[in-house]
């Protein structure tokens, strides 16, 4: 439901609701200043904001420190996943509720080339998003879909569902390496202050076809740091998670020190490198001016929205988004009455397993069929379709003013 029909309301209300929270965090009644104007959707670009560290595993040919640099480019993406949003003082704001086939899309134009983004709310009940991203010049590529389950006790905890898939073509090998990775849980601090940010709780993985596991320990401001977003990773072979070849120490949001072998050995002279944000700017991404996007693209569909939560006209807000709300729901009407349902633009589910999980799943605890239940499918990056959605022709001003009427009531 809208904030404006449940009242908006001051930081007090909307603590008492979250203590009755249901885990239904669309139904979450945030007040207007908590509101944010972007949506989910466009959450999957955090996984690329430094494209040259993304591509960077493709130049490197032994495997061991090719696992060391995807760990590495994993850990540089949770500063802009988890904090960009909240850096100096904690403003993590309620995101839009994608809508179901809202897209994404843009692209990075900077030393590593062309990278080019695609994401698609693949389902909405239960709401789950997908994502691709390819670094042109090196083949490496980037997929994944995510869900989240949120609970409340003391404060709102999230629980990730879903996983991410990255390819990478290895020097001189046939077949590119498969880094299955998996997504942390999450809780928001500092609500009762008003000034709400994100915490990472317990451990994700990333392991790989070369016979590599990375464990990332999330601990947070505790006894033993005392410094909030802090880590301990290692990577050790498959199997072996006593013989740590690399481990890495720090903060995720801040800096933090690359080593060989186990951390009981750390000191300069087994100290790699340390990773600095400040030194690295993240690359802009690129996305076409809202005028010439696709109607279902995320920032023409929610404009409306988004200038009437600038205004901080929490009505508007809510007459906005009940149009949108209400032509999907007569649309996912429509198909049921006509026996079919919405094609994904750029995703479909494969039949039958899938290779990747379930070779790699049972490393890292993912199910063979990816929590489908709990995501809408398992969702896996169409390359047919996007050639085919890729070389369409642009709409023409009476198409894209037929599907906004249909698809968002606008
Ligand atoms: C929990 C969250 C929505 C989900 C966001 C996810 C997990 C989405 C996938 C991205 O890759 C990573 C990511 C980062 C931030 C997560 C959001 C933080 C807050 C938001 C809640 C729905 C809003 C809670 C309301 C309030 C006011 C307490 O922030």
């Amino acid at each position: 439901m809208a904030e404006a029909q449940n009242g908006g309301g001051s930081w007090g209300s909307f603590l008492k609701s979250i203590a009755s929270f249901n885990g239904d965090l669309a139904s979450l009644t945030a007040p207007p200043f908590i509101l944010s104007s972007t949506s989910l959707t466009e959450f999957s670009s955090y996984w690329c904001e430094h494209p040259a560290i993304f591509a960077a595993p493709a130049k490197e040919s032994d495997p061991a420190k090719r696992a060391l640099l995807v760990l590495k480019w994993f850990l540089t993406t949770l500063r802009q996943q988890y904090a960009s949003r909240s850096e100096q003082y904690g403003n993590e704001k309620k995101p839009l509720n994608p809508f179901l086939g809202e897209l994404f899309l843009g692209k990075w134009e900077d030393a590593a080339g062309t990278t080019e983004l695609t994401s698609e709310q693949v389902s909405h009940h239960p709401p789950a998003t997908a994502y691709s991203i390819t670094n042109a010049g090196t083949g490496v590529h980037l997929e994944g879909y995510n869900a989240q389950k949120a609970s409340f006790s003391k404060t709102i905890n999230i629980k990730q569902i879903g996983h991410a898939v990255l390819t990478i073509p290895a020097p001189g090998s046939k077949e590119p390496d498969t880094y299955l990775i998996t997504l942390p849980s999450l809780h928001i601090e500092g609500l009762v202050f008003g000034s709400p940010f994100i915490e990472l709780d317990g451990a994700s993985y990333i392991t790989s076809s070369t016979g590599f596991t990375a464990k990332i320990d999330y601990s947070g401001r505790g006894w033993l740091s005392g410094k909030k977003n802090s880590f301990t990773a290692s990577l050790y072979r498959s199997g072996n998670e006593k013989d740590i070849l690399f481990n890495v120490t720090g903060q995720w949001s801040k800096n933090f020190e690359i080593y060989s072998g186990s951390a009981k050995h750390n000191s300069k002279s087994t100290l790699i490198e340390t990773w600095d944000p400040e030194q690295f700017p993240v690359s802009k991404l690129i996305v076409a001016p809202v005028e010439q996007q696709h109607p279902l693209e995320s920032r023409r569909a929610w404009g409306k929205v988004a200038a009437a939560i600038a205004k901080a006209d929490l009505d508007l807000v809510g007459r906005e988004k009940s149009k949108i709300e209400n032509a999907q729901r007569e649309m996912r009407a429509k198909e049921k009455a006509e026996g079919r349902t919405w094609e994904r633009r750029y995703f479909s589910t494969p039949d039958g397993a899938e290779a990747v999980l379930a070779q790699l799943g049972p490393l890292v605890g993912l199910a063979a069929d990816g929590d489908s239940d709990k995501t809408g499918g398992l969702w896996r990056f169409d390359q047919r379709k996007a050639e085919k959605a890729r070389s369409l022709p642009p709409l023409s001003d009476d198409e894209t003013a037929k599907l906004a009427k249909e698809l968002l009531g606008q």
